[in-house]
């Protein structure tokens, strides 16, 4: 089953996305997610002036063989783009597995650990009174976990917060630049779980996102100012480039801390993990070398007792979040799934077999992923180039966005 094919669609359909398209000499073909954010054409060069020239000839069916060819034969190990590009190839591959088998990606990893994927929404506003609003509509819509972001007194634009409609960080031009002040975040942020917890069933979970703004110390401070209300997780406290830093927000609060989004490979984390520093990992099937990579970080984090809670944000395309639900489905110590719902534009370019139902998404059970890609709706929206906003301090400093 030998690739015959391989091409890249960059497409904007609601926002940009890269994907891998892989083919086999037999018709079959399976879609790989590739999209990295704010910096996609990187990868799309990678894949196509890189890559796909080591593909084509190449036993579809030798998943492992051909990832460790990716990863060891560039000699230039991880990074965000090499193992974006990995992840691509990868997810194809699994995919073009499924389909030559005839079972959905998840029967391949050992069949479904449970019934359906818990997964969180996410709610916002410029107010508390807004952000309780919005979790009541979240939980109407049947959502069982909801992350919850709102707007900072004396600060404009924050983080996670929908000016108007919905929420998409990446904007055309070049990056909008934000101003962050922590003392005003550290003080609101208790006031709104305090409120939530009046507001809502204790059954309700809650999450929160710092987006790597703090310091370990503030990030204790703020992890022992949450404990009286309960959350399911705080994430990103602070950036975790450098892992020992953890030991210090834990020594402090027993608030669960959940870390990831932008890790690429599990030597970001083996730290975190192997001593107990965080709950749940957050590593994602696109940016961390796709399904057969993401599958070695949760045997690791089983084995400390630690959760997977991949990122879903809109960036990450439905085929990754197909892939992510069939590796959500199967693995023993799958935590939670983020999901944010694409816009309908995205919808219309991409159909999946997944479905969301009272809180809860499956992958369904199409044969390989169960995504489809409408190549002639994605050439109506071309890729036009987007960036992720900046933040500085008040005093201009540049900080973490
Ligand atoms: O591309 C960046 C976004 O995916 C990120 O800012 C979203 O932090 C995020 C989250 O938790 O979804
Ligand atoms: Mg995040």
């Amino acid at each position: 089953m030998k690739i015959a094919d391989a091409r890249v669609i960059t497409c904007g359909p609601g926002r940009n996305f890269v994907t891998l398209r892989l083919e086999t000499e037999d018709g079959l073909y399976g879609l790989g997610d590739a999209t990295l954010n704010g910096r996609e054409l990187a990868v799309a060069s990678y894949l196509e002036d890189h890559v796909i020239p080591l593909l084509i000839g190449r036993d579809a069916r030798r998943i492992e063989d051909i990832w460790q060819l990716l990863y060891k034969g560039a000699y230039w190990r991880r990074g965000p783009v090499t193992m974006t590009a990995i992840a691509a190839v990868d997810t194809a591959l699994w995919d073009i597995k499924g389909k030559a088998l005839n079972a959905p990606v998840y029967q391949l990893l050992g069949g479904a650990s449970r019934d359906g994927v818990l997964v969180y929404g996410h709610a916002n506003g410029d107010t508390i009174d807004a952000t309780l609003e919005s979790v009541a509509r979240h939980i109407e819509q049947g959502y069982r976990a909801v992350r919850a972001q709102c707007g900072v007194p004396g600060l404009s634009k924050v983080y996670g917060i929908a000016s108007g409609g919905r929420y998409e960080p990446a904007a055309a031009g070049l990056p909008e630049e934000s101003r962050w002040s922590t003392e005003p975040y550290l003080r609101i942020v208790p006031q709104l779980f305090e409120a939530l917890r009046q507001h809502f069933s204790p059954e309700l979970h809650l999450l929160h996102d710092v987006h790597h703004r703090l310091s370990p110390i503030e990030a204790a401070r703020l992890g022992k100012a949450l404990e009286p209300h309960h959350l399911f997780w705080l994430e990103d406290p602070t950036p975790a480039e450098n892992q020992a830093s953890f030991r210090l927000i834990r020594q402090h609060t027993t608030t669960p801390l959940a870390v990831g989004e932008v890790f690429n490979s599990i030597y970001d984390c083996h730290q975190l993990i192997q001593e107990q520093l965080i709950d749940y990992i957050r590593t994602t099937v696109v940016h961390a070398g796709g399904i057969s990579h993401m599958r070695k970080v949760a045997a690791l984090a089983e084995l400390h007792q630690v959760r997977t809670g991949s990122h879903g944000a809109t960036d990450l395309s439905p085929v990754c979040m197909a892939a992510a639900l069939h590796f959500d489905l199967s693995v023993h110590n799958f935590g939670i799934q983020e999901h944010m719902p694409h816009a309908p534009e995205t919808e219309r370019v991409f159909r999946h077999a997944y479905t969301f139902a009272d809180g809860m998404m499956h992958p369904g059970d199409a044969p390989g992923l169960g995504v489809e890609i409408d190549e002639t709706a994605a050439a109506a929206f071309p890729y036009k180039r987007a960036y992720l906003p900046t933040a500085r301090l008040l005093d201009g400093t540049m900080h973490s966005w």
